[in-house]
């Protein structure tokens, strides 16, 4: 069986305050919830300040980060590495946002690159994939989905998803409030599992898949009804403590 994940996303949001703010209003909605694993990435300029309230509360939720560099040390000016997301707790580590292909022009190999190092360091890579919305009208939606996984695949075998998180984003449903149908979610992940099965069905069988773009309390339980749908990975409605409670308990 496999556990959902619901991460949220914080992007480019937070202060001292909102952080303290949020995670206290995390724990106390979150407490008792089973059945389902929860993870935060603050911008990393927080995980040390919500690494300290987290374990000052004993709290289950986990801690991620939205990036991670290629290198371990060295002169790489603004970079972080995967020890130093370790040092401060983070597990889980987003990797492939589309946000982060658009606007720095990560590549498929890159991206591969990243996910190879977060293995090597023993993190868990939260892969994002998914299409634009040219894409889509195309009908080119699973051969996109495909080309971002083999990157993966045909360099470090499918084995390596063993323990991996993979986030289906539609570009087009992210931040917009266009969210994908549930059915329409289902059949992109059904695709993408079958796609792994080609090459492991064990693989496929235990990857975790999450829907992400524009997830919200009012559609989470009908995506997260549909059998290839593990969860999700959530923006704009984790930066409110009720929403994203709210969203966790729907996959729990
Ligand atoms: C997609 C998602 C989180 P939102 O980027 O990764 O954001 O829920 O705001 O669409």
């Amino acid at each position: 069986m496999r556990r959902p994940l619901v991460m949220g996303n914080w992007k480019l949001n937070g202060s001292k305050a909102m952080v303290a703010d949020l995670i206290k209003g995390l724990d106390a909605q979150l407490a008792g919830v089973e059945g389902v694993d929860v993870a935060i990435a603050p911008p990393v300029m927080y995980l040390d300040l919500a690494e300290q309230l987290l374990g000052k509360a004993e709290s289950k939720i986990l801690l991620g980060s939205q990036n991670v560099d290629v290198n371990a040390s060295g002169a790489f000016t603004g970079d972080i590495s995967p020890e130093m997301l370790k040092d401060f707790g983070a597990t889980h580590i987003i990797i492939g946002h589309s946000e982060r292909r658009d606007y720095h022009a990560e590549s498929d190999e890159y991206v591969a690159k990243k996910f190879a190092f977060l293995k090597e360091h023993g993190l868990v890579p939260v892969l994002c994939i998914g299409e634009s919305e040219a894409q889509n009208e195309a009908g080119e939606t699973v051969a996109v989905c495909a080309r971002q996984l083999d990157a993966v695949i045909n360099t470090q075998g499918v084995e390596a998803l063993n323990g991996a998180v993979i986030a289906y984003e539609p570009i087009w449903a992210i931040g917009t409030g266009k969210a994908a149908t549930a059915e329409d979610a289902q059949r992109i992940h059904a695709e993408i599992r079958a796609h792994i099965a080609a090459k492991s069905e064990e693989v496929a069988k235990n990857v975790v898949i999450q829907y992400g773009g524009s997830v919200k309390p009012e559609n989470a339980e009908a995506y997260f009804a549909q059998p290839d749908i593990d969860g999700a990975l959530v923006g704009g409605a984790a930066l409110n403590a009720e929403s994203f409670a709210a969203i966790a308990k729907a996959a729990a």
